[in-house]
């Protein structure tokens, strides 16, 4: 008889997965040492830092383990033709491959090893602490567009990263996690090379010493020197979306290195949002600035799903999926935030033709007492707002919530219709509008609307008419279609990717624009600015949408808030 592994005695086959767990371990450990022995280490190992509020190991918590959970697939069931795209699918991906080589060619000649490339200037300059910020955000981009070559080219400058080699004296902890560390976690989980993971660990310890605060809330800001002595104290009024949205970053860390001080961090955080939901001045959401040195979120009156807090959110179903479902308490909190923000943030603009769409806005709370509950929702939309629908989108699918996708294909519609608004075909960065009293929709009201502004119908603003590349409309677009099959996102995908072609594109790249509100895109005034989220977001996302649909699948990645996809378990 034939013996198969799979028939094999109950003991023997525990053996045999034992020592394939331990040969992985010796194989990776091997695989790592290697590397640090070809690539130097940074310039001052943070990981030796003596900390002030230090924790004992006893005391902290593990990413939770044991069997993964119900989560519902989040992919719609496409049929196989979709796996083989058609001529016309193919030729838009290769367009937004071509934008996305002509912009790294342009970094690579005139701004490597600087942060970002200024795009008119065609010269370098430094934003996030001078550590190739572009190239560390785009190594998975290169890696999805399997620009292989590129990608291989760019190892020996990982490898020479000096997290203690740079000008500032401090540095942004949300974005440098964002960015630096979601670009090569993601980037180490699509190639598994590893000089990528040593210098995330040597990051993730950097990053790690800005929680040794006496509450263990990190700073907004990272100044080296307070954190070397030991100073560092939470901020009083820090965006809540910064200390808040650490916990991808900080999980995927522990789970690929084993260490939990990463996720013993975040899950501190996590008690706090639990602790607090109920107790802000709009319950079930938190206000978009928070006195973290306090922990007391009840002093400020002001909720948005917008800038400043807009991850803290997004993260809260993101952390269910990268966790397998195993810690009820995200979509606890998801359900009742997002429960508190359909009753306050979401508005449905008036329009003359009566569109199903909806915003994403603010909320201000005026009075309690007052006999109309008080609270008043501010129809102000962002482009930053845009990802909403993306996240309704995901925590309905995830969470088997009907009606979740269906306000998450309303809030995408929104925005592919203010995108073609307006006459450069781009939706600007902020703009008020003229709401209905409800989400349910109202007549149009000619009276209200001012004629005199010149704003398409609806609108009553446009406080911000700049687009600086941001990447979140395409975001939703992007994930509604994986979640849907629907050949419709694909369509405004491609009518967004060529208006923002045309008024963005420059000689050698492309910029962000002054006024999308222009009478044409060839009136487009450029600002001399390609952020980093460009090649790591917005084009990344516009080229996975002319893609098969299991190139980084969503029920096989999830996407930090920077497009940088981690890898969920697996059953
Ligand atoms: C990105 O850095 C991230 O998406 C962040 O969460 C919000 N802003 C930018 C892109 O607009």
């Amino acid at each position: 008889m034939v013996w198969s592994w799979r028939r094999g005695r109950p003991s023997a086959r525990r053996l045999g997965v034992f020592l394939a767990v331990v040969f992985l371990i010796l194989f990776l450990r091997y695989r790592l040492s290697l590397s640090e022995s070809m690539y130097p280490p940074s310039g001052f190992d943070w990981s030796k830092q003596q900390l002030r509020y230090p924790i004992n190991e006893s005391d902290m918590s593990r990413p939770p383990q044991g069997p993964l959970q119900n989560l519902q697939r989040v992919q719609y069931r496409f049929q196989r033709a979709a796996f083989v795209p058609d001529a016309r699918t193919k030729s838009r991906r290769d367009a937004v491959r071509d934008a996305f080589l002509r912009c790294w060619k342009s970094y690579t000649e005139h701004a490597l090893p600087h942060d970002e490339l200024m795009p008119v200037s065609l010269t370098g300059k430094d934003t996030f602490g001078g550590w190739a910020a572009t190239m560390v955000d785009a190594l998975d981009t290169l890696l999805i567009m399997d620009l292989k070559d590129e990608f291989r080219a760019m190892l020996p400058l990982v490898g020479a990263l000096d997290w203690a080699n740079t000008p500032l004296t401090s540095i942004n902890v949300f974005e440098t996690t964002i960015r630096y560390l979601g670009g090569m976690l993601s980037a180490y989980d699509l190639s598994g090379e590893p000089v990528i993971l040593q210098k995330a660990i040597e990051l993730g310890d950097l990053l790690y010493v800005a929680f040794d605060t006496p509450n263990h809330m990190p700073p907004f800001w990272f100044d080296f020197r307070d954190a070397k002595k030991g100073t560092q104290q939470a901020g009083t009024s820090d965006p809540s979306a910064s200390p808040c949205s650490l916990s991808l970053e900080f999980t995927r860390l522990s789970q690929l290195t084993g260490d939990i001080r990463y996720f013993d961090a975040i899950e501190r955080i996590k008690h706090f949002l639990e602790r607090t939901q109920d107790t802000t001045q709009l319950p079930g959401l938190w206000p978009v600035f928070i006195d973290f040195a306090r922990e007391d979120p009840t002093r400020s009156a002001d909720f948005s799903l917008g800038a400043q807090a807009d991850s803290l959110y997004e993260y809260l179903p993101k952390m269910s999926a990268l966790l397998g479902g195993r810690d009820p308490a995200y979509e606890k909190m998801y359900r009742s935030a997002m429960a508190a923000a359909e009753k306050h943030i979401l508005f449905r603009p008036m329009l003359p033709g009566g569109d199903d769409i909806l915003f994403s806005g603010n909320a201000r709370v005026r009075d309690k007492e007052a006999a109309d509950g008080g609270v008043d929702t501010i129809p102000e939309g962002q482009h930053l707002g845009c990802f909403v629908g993306g996240m309704f989108g995901l925590g309905g699918k995830l969470f088997g919530i009907k009606s979740h996708v269906e306000t998450a294909e309303r809030l995408t519609r929104g925005c592919m219709w203010a995108y073609a608004s307006f006459p450069t075909g781009i939706m600007p960065e902020v703009f008020g509008m003229l709401s209905c009293p409800s989400l349910d929709g109202c007549a149009w009201d000619e009276d209200r609307w001012d004629s005199e502004k010149k704003h398409p119908k609806g609108f009553k603003h446009v406080r911000d008419p700049r687009y600086i590349l941001r990447p979140e409309a395409i975001e939703s677009v992007f994930l509604l279609y994986r979640m849907t099959g629907k050949a419709e996102y694909q369509e405004a995908a491609w009518r967004m990717f060529t208006a923002i072609q045309d008024a963005t594109a420059t000689e050698r790249a492309n910029s962000a624009i002054m006024d999308v509100t222009v009478e044409s895109s060839n009136a487009t005034t450029k600002l001399d600015s390609m952020e980093s989220f460009w090649m790591a977001e917005t084009l990344k996302y516009f080229y996975l949408i002319f893609s098969p649909p299991d190139l980084v699948s969503l029920d096989e990645f999830v996407f930090n808030t920077e497009a940088h996809p981690f890898r969920r378990p697996d059953r």
